[in-house]
């Protein structure tokens, strides 16, 4: 399956793997790429020398393309993005906020980028400083959301840009990929299905909460200090939700939040943790090798596009 975004890249498959904190490393990446999708490593808040680790793993894995997620909240973006360009990182994927001024850096150094944007202005934003390409991104996702759905903000987004638009937000199987393709979009980034990936290095608990986990089973909390992210349903976003209910000061969600992240991924603790997730866990039932999990998409997905009419039932005079 050969579209405008696969060119671009140079992978074969039009599938990217969400640049999810605490969860992308090098195992993940490096499988997603080596099966013809775009892995990502996600900076978040890490520590330079450990993003470039990470990196020169990855590498040693796979010689194909891969990407690194700078997470624009992050004290370290600057410096991640310095590092991007000195480790000769394909692609650069961003989210949580405007990349605009690293843009002329990046693509005087040969990178691709692709912003993550969760509205129309964004989009049209980003490609005027330059992007390649844009992931619109709808809140059924994991993690840091905007307000708009997938359905909504693809094809509007498709319209406004002449760059590729990789859709993202509640897609997990081929009729998701084929879903965005129809809405405009020349790609799809998935983040949740790759968490029941068998070479994603989250906690054994983390993968049995997706696993488990059924359509209603995520809330998004932060709304209230301007930092939405959506997770499992647990304790923790209990509280999280009762204090919101009776705080004056947001700053105090986001304390709570620290290292919440990393008791979920790490240490799998599901009373503390924040288990980043998308509204698609439901569709996820098994854990697959990542080249499984992308072939088994595109294969329906290919499969629905040729033979819709068929499929579907659906009769067309
Ligand atoms: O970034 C994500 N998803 C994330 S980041 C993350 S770490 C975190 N945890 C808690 C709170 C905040 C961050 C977990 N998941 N997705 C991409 C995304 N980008 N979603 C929304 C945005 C976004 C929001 C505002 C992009 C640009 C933007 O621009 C605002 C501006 O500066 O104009």
């Amino acid at each position: 399956m050969k579209t405008t975004l696969t060119r671009m890249l140079g992978i074969e498959y039009p599938i990217i793997q969400g640049g999810m904190a605490w969860v992308a490393d090098h195992h993940i990446a490096a499988a997603v790429s080596q099966a013809g999708g775009l892995g990502l490593i996600a900076g978040a808040n890490a520590p330079v020398d450990v993003v470039r680790g990470e990196i020169r793993k990855l590498k040693e894995m796979t010689g194909k393309p891969f990407g690194v997620n700078i997470m624009l909240m992050s004290p370290n973006a600057t410096d991640l993005a310095q590092l991007v360009i000195d480790e000769k990182v394909p692609v650069v994927t961003t989210g949580a906020g405007n990349p605009s001024k690293f843009i002329p850096l990046w693509k005087e150094a040969g990178i691709k980028v692709i912003p993550v944007i969760p509205s129309v202005a964004l989009a049209v934003r980003m490609v005027r400083s330059g992007a390649d390409a844009v992931v619109a991104e709808g809140s059924e996702s994991g993690g840091h959301i905007g307000e708009l759905t997938t359905m909504a903000l693809v094809p509007q987004v498709a319209s406004a840009v002449d760059v590729p638009v990789i859709a993202a937000g509640g897609i997990a199987d081929g009729r998701g990929l084929a879903a965005a393709l129809m809405l405009g979009a020349m790609g799809a980034q998935l983040g949740t299905v790759f968490l029941a990936a068998e070479e994603c290095n989250i906690h054994q608990n983390f993968k049995e909460l997706v696993l488990k986990a059924k359509d209603t089973d995520t809330v998004v909390t932060g709304r209230i200090n301007g930092h939405p992210a959506r997770q499992l349903k647990n304790k923790f976003t209990k509280r999280i939700v009762e204090m919101e209910k009776v705080t004056e000061d947001p700053n105090e969600i986001e304390n709570m939040l620290t290292g919440s992240l990393r008791m979920a991924a790490v240490e799998g603790d599901k009373d503390k943790g924040s288990f980043m997730c998308g509204q698609i866990a439901g569709l996820v039932k098994e854990i697959r090798p990542a080249r499984v999990i992308i072939q088994s998409i595109v294969e329906e997905a290919d499969d629905l596009i040729m033979n819709f009419s068929k499929r579907s039932g659906i009769e067309l005079e």
